[in-house]
């Protein structure tokens, strides 16, 4: 055989580029929620991911560097399912991505849209590289790994077809649960809002932001956006929004000023763990 050839000055062989499609996905897959997932184990069942939760296919080389960003607060036992069932699922689709779970600091008012522009602004600190970012909630697993975690030329809508909803859209509009933008597309939006502090909302007024700036969204197959939630209660201090409604009528007007160019917060940590990056975060409290 001849050697692979290498790149001046580098013992790095030059890899091809991935595959648009990649091979070895195995399409439907068996999600469960009943068996305890101990972290030690899904380390040791993904000894090629890196720490900090980074990964590169060893064989070829991404057109796109994704960082996967999870808003989080006290639900560690998800988080373990989600690592359990992702990182083999990214790895197959032959991703260079790395995963940040962005950890509100206290027990003020939780805000996911918020989490979800700090996670764009520091993961893209941690690695200048990152050029698509995948927005999911904790509780959420596909149940295809043909559900490519990836950008395209449209903003990309992953978890159409949830178990809770009956697998299905649940209205025309929808943009919640799993989500997708390369960072040109976020930045056209001026990221998520920050004002929506407890549950709702948020997820159309992004969806506005997307349908306002000309953009359309891109979804999977029916058949392949399938999904499982981990059933759980609603949170404390996560409480339905009660100003959602009036809220996502003035998206036009709020965009310009509220988004990623006006986000504040502390950054109170940064712990790069084998499995993910914990990024934990003061965001303040609703006025
Ligand atoms: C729905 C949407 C979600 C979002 C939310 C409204 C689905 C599947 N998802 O989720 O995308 O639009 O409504 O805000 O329809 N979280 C924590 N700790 C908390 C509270 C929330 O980690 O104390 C995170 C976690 O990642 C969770 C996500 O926020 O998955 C959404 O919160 P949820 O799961 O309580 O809300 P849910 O299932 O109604
Ligand atoms: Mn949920």
């Amino acid at each position: 055989a001849e050697a692979p050839s290498v790149r001046p000055g580098s013992s790095a062989p030059i890899l091809p580029p991935c595959p648009d499609s990649p091979p070895g996905l195995v399409g439907r897959l068996l999600i469960e929620f009943t068996s305890p997932m101990p972290l030690e184990r899904v380390q040791r069942e993904n000894p090629g991911v890196l720490l900090g939760g980074r990964y590169t296919p060893p064989d070829c080389t991404p057109a796109q560097t994704v960082a996967v960003i999870i808003p989080f607060r006290h639900r560690e036992h998800h988080l373990r399912y989600w690592l359990h069932y992702l990182h083999p699922i990214l790895r197959r689709q032959r991703l260079r991505y790395g995963i940040y779970v962005i950890n509100q600091h206290g027990e003020d008012t939780f805000n996911r849209a918020k989490l979800l522009n700090v996670g764009f602004l520091e993961a893209l600190k941690e690695d200048a590289s990152y050029d698509c970012f995948i927005f999911s909630d904790v509780d959420l697993v596909p149940m295809d790994d043909r559900n490519l975690y990836r950008c395209g030329d449209q903003p990309r809508h992953f978890a159409i077809a949830m178990d809770k909803f009956g697998f299905r859209l649940p209205y025309a509009g929808y943009f919640g649960g799993v989500s997708g933008l390369s960072k040109a597309q976020f930045l056209r939006i001026n990221g998520f809002p920050n004002e929506y502090w407890g549950w709702g909302g948020e997820d159309d007024d992004i969806f506005n932001r997307i349908s306002l700036t000309g953009m359309k969204i891109s979804r999977p197959d029916v058949r392949i956006g399938r999904y499982r939630m981990i059933k759980h209660d609603r949170d404390k201090h996560n409480e339905p929004n009660p100003q959602r409604f009036t809220k996502i009528q003035n998206t036009k007007l709020t965009m310009k000023r509220d988004g990623i160019a006006s986000v504040r917060y502390q950054v109170l940590e940064v712990s790069r763990q084998p499995l993910f990056t914990n990024i934990t975060v003061d965001i303040g409290r609703p006025p």
